[in-house]
């Protein structure tokens, strides 16, 4: 596949260290809405001795106070807004079910189409495509980020939303999209039903995001339906989907948009990593207006990685999610990141898609980590020892008939349960 060309050149192609000082100039312009704003992030820059744009460069951003999602809540609803023009709110429902909001000015919708419209360009969507868009539309940002994109490259967007599968089917077959955008569970509940439905489609490409998943994963996707599979993520705080995205040609990685949403990745003290090492990243919104936000922890684990050497795309690059710092489970004093076990389960190929972990603390002093799997063969003893080898963890396996894990048609798959007392939470499980 020959190199995808770009939606807005001068910022996709432009030099690195031409884009570095434009960060730069952005760093300052926002420096400067943030101490005129005189809200909490004002305080704190005084408080690190900030207090004009100038005091600050790039270089010493890692100086600087951090924004957590604890702070949000502490000022919810609007406690971080700057602008007062603002044309429309979107946020998640967030862990422990607390919402965080997320104030739009009209230049955040702007800056947000934009950099969506260049995600599904460089998955190879044009003008003249058609896009299945099954994400959900609402408060969350997946439905009308990719709605906001797909209308600014000039293609036809269907806004589907998640859930009701017959009718999407029907709709894949009457009118034949080409670009598929959703969830990656959905993708496979949906590549399911067609199949079922005995419906041929024309989609080329997908790009899925907003949940974890793997490389296993990928591979099922893309035998499933017979497309690409490409990986966009993001988050309501930063803008939405859109952060970052992977290209037909970026090797595997994310092009972070970091002329709007500069990047860093750090160790749990705070302190950067290096390239290539995974840590939590974190952006500061270079040119929002709405909600602007300063050094934004965003509690994802991925390591970064510099533009790929001769690519149209100059961006930094990061790689896929290895997962969130607050999902870590420490099972019998051993580190396991959920999406570990996933590539385990999905790189063996009797092995269907849908599959569950359920970190059992019925017994305080014996935790158990139960991964349910669907197979018709008998593989849990291979899985065993190949988790074994991955995790450093002796972990249970228990394989049920298809269909019987539980499938997540509307918002993010659950493939990870906690279960401290009471009935099971997949049927076949003790
Ligand atoms: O999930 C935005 C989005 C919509 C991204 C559609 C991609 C596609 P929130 O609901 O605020 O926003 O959730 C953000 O979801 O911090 C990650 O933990 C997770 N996440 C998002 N994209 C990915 C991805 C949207 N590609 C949180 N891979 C983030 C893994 C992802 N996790």
């Amino acid at each position: 596949m020959g190199p995808v060309p770009l939606v807005e050149p001068d910022a996709e192609g432009m030099r690195p260290e031409a884009r570095r000082a434009l960060q730069e100039r952005r760093l300052r312009r926002l420096l400067a809405r943030l101490l005129d704003a005189d809200g909490v992030q004002a305080a704190r820059l005084r408080d690190a001795g900030v207090h004009a744009p100038e005091d600050v460069g790039l270089d010493d951003l890692p100086a600087l106070p951090f924004v957590t999602k604890q702070d949000l809540w502490d000022h919810y609803p609007f406690g971080f807004r700057v602008d007062e023009r603002i044309v429309c709110v979107h946020g998640s429902s967030g862990t422990g079910g607390r919402p965080t909001l997320v104030p739009y000015s009209a230049g955040d919708v702007d800056i947000w189409a934009g950099v969506m419209a260049r995600a599904l360009n460089g998955a190879g969507a044009t003008s003249r495509s058609l896009i299945h868009n099954a994400y959900g539309y609402g408060l969350f940002t997946g439905g009308l980020g990719v709605h906001h994109g797909g209308m600014r490259l000039g293609a036809t967007v269907l806004p589907l939303s998640g859930g009701m599968t017959e009718r999407q089917v029907r709709l894949v077959a009457d009118l034949r999209p080409d670009v598929l955008c959703c969830t990656p569970s959905y993708a496979i509940h949906l590549g399911e039903a067609l199949r079922d439905a005995g419906v041929e489609h024309g989609f080329r490409v997908g790009l899925f995001g907003a949940e974890p998943w793997t490389g296993g994963m990928r591979r099922q996707i893309e035998e499933l339906l017979g497309i690409r599979a490409l990986d966009v993520y993001g988050l309501s705080e930063v803008i939405g989907p859109g952060v970052a995205c992977e290209s037909l040609d970026s090797g595997g990685m994310l092009n972070v948009a970091e002329d709007h949403f500069y990047v860093e990745a750090v160790d749990e003290r705070g302190r950067p990593v290096a390239d290539g090492t995974p840590g939590e990243l974190v952006f500061t919104t270079l040119t929002k207006t709405g909600m602007p936000l300063l050094r934004y922890r965003t509690g994802d684990v991925a390591s970064l990685a510099p533009p790929l050497p001769g690519s149209p795309r100059t961006l930094r690059r990061m790689g896929k999610l290895l997962g969130r710092r607050d999902d870590m489970l420490v099972v019998r004093g051993v580190n396991v990141f959920p999406t570990e076990v996933e590539a385990v389960v999905l790189s063996d190929v009797r092995v269907g898609p849908h599959y569950l972990v359920v970190d059992d603390r019925r017994r305080p002093g014996r935790p158990e980590l139960h991964v349910v799997v669907e197979s018709d063969r008998d593989v849990a003893a291979d899985l065993v020892t190949a988790l074994r080898a991955r995790l450093g963890l002796t972990c249970r396996v228990v394989v049920v008939p298809r269909g019987t894990v539980p499938r997540a048609e509307t918002g993010k798959a659950r493939r990870l349960v906690r279960w401290d007392s009471g009935e099971p939470p997949v049927a076949g499980l003790t």
